[in-house]
């Protein structure tokens, strides 16, 4: 295991000395901290560069989850840096909308399910951040929003997407066109947090609630979440034929085979993630 490295990116641009992402292991998930709390935890585009890294460490090692948290206790992150946001080319903002879209795509289609433990705000990008993990906790502090309309600007990591799907177009449209804020529990009602958790120690009940899956097959839950959220963004007859494909590989691969011979011989099956 070759982590417990903070790394430390500095930029002339952001207001702070200096600004980090760590990637750390608890028990079995890799936790990717984002700790820059004199900007409620605002996302450069060097930071941003530094998670995609890190999802290269994380691949090549042996986690079964991946968590996304905010230092500080006061936001899991405040969005894009929005000192970085002025006199840039064209060019350069498409460039940087696809950097923080092929990111957040990656997260969710990541081989690991993550999750997004949020305590305090998930505002503009650090918003889409957590939309785009497999799974959002939240503690009572909580506050979702897609402020960017307030900025005179569009969202550029997927917000506008993700969110409908989510929460369906109606309430999407009315958090995006509003840039209100959502709290905790309305979060909850609408389907923006899977769980409410203890503000005590988020972590722990980050990876308390990753038990509840991880013990099964990687393979399987790739498959599975795959297939879901593959197939909402289509037809149905097309996600139907999704799911028809992916079943299928679920059922010739090693653990389908091993878990319906565990099932027949009344044992618990012995997955291998193939
Ligand atoms: N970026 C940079 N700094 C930020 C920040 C952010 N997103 N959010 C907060 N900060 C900084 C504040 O400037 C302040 O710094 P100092 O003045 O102390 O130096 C410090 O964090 C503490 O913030 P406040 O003093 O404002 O704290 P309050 O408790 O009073 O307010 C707040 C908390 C979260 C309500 C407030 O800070 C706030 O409204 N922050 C901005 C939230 C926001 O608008 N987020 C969305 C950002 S835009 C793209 C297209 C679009 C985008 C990106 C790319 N392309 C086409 C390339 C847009 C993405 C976004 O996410």
């Amino acid at each position: 295991m070759i982590w417990g490295y903070p790394v430390h990116i500095n930029s002339m641009r952001t207001k702070g000395s200096s600004m980090a992402i760590e990637l750390t292991r608890l028990g079995e998930c890799a936790v990717i901290t984002i700790q820059r709390k004199e900007a409620l935890n605002a996302l450069n585009y060097g930071m941003l560069r530094s998670i995609n890294q890190m999802l290269d460490d994380v691949q090549a090692s042996d986690a079964r989850c991946l968590i996304f948290y905010g230092a500080g206790g006061k936001a899991f992150c405040a969005g894009a840096d929005i000192s970085e946001l002025l006199d840039r080319t064209v060019p350069e903002e498409y460039a940087g909308t696809r950097l923080g879209q092929s990111v957040f795509s990656r997260i969710e289609s990541f081989m690991l399910p993550s999750i997004a433990v949020v305590d305090g705000y998930a505002l503009g990008g650090g918003c889409e951040l957590a939309l785009a993990c497999t799974f959002r906790l939240g503690t009572a502090n909580a506050r979702f929003g897609l402020p960017e309309v307030k900025l005179g600007l569009v969202p550029g990591y997927g917000g506008t997407q993700r969110l409908p799907r989510l929460i369906g177009v109606g309430a999407a449209l009315e958090m995006l066109m509003t840039g209100r804020f959502v709290a905790a529990e309305e979060a909850l009602r609408i389907g923006l947090l899977h769980k409410l958790i203890d503000a005590d120690d988020p972590l722990q009940h980050a990876v308390a609630f990753a038990r509840t899956f991880n013990h099964h097959s990687l393979l399987t839950l790739r498959l599975v979440r795959d297939a879901a959220l593959r197939g909402t963004a289509v037809p149905l007859h097309e996600g139907l034929s999704i799911e028809a494909d992916l079943s299928t590989v679920s059922m010739r691969s090693e653990d389908g085979q091993e878990g319906i011979q565990a099932f027949l011989a009344k044992r618990t099956p012995q997955f291998r993630d193939r």
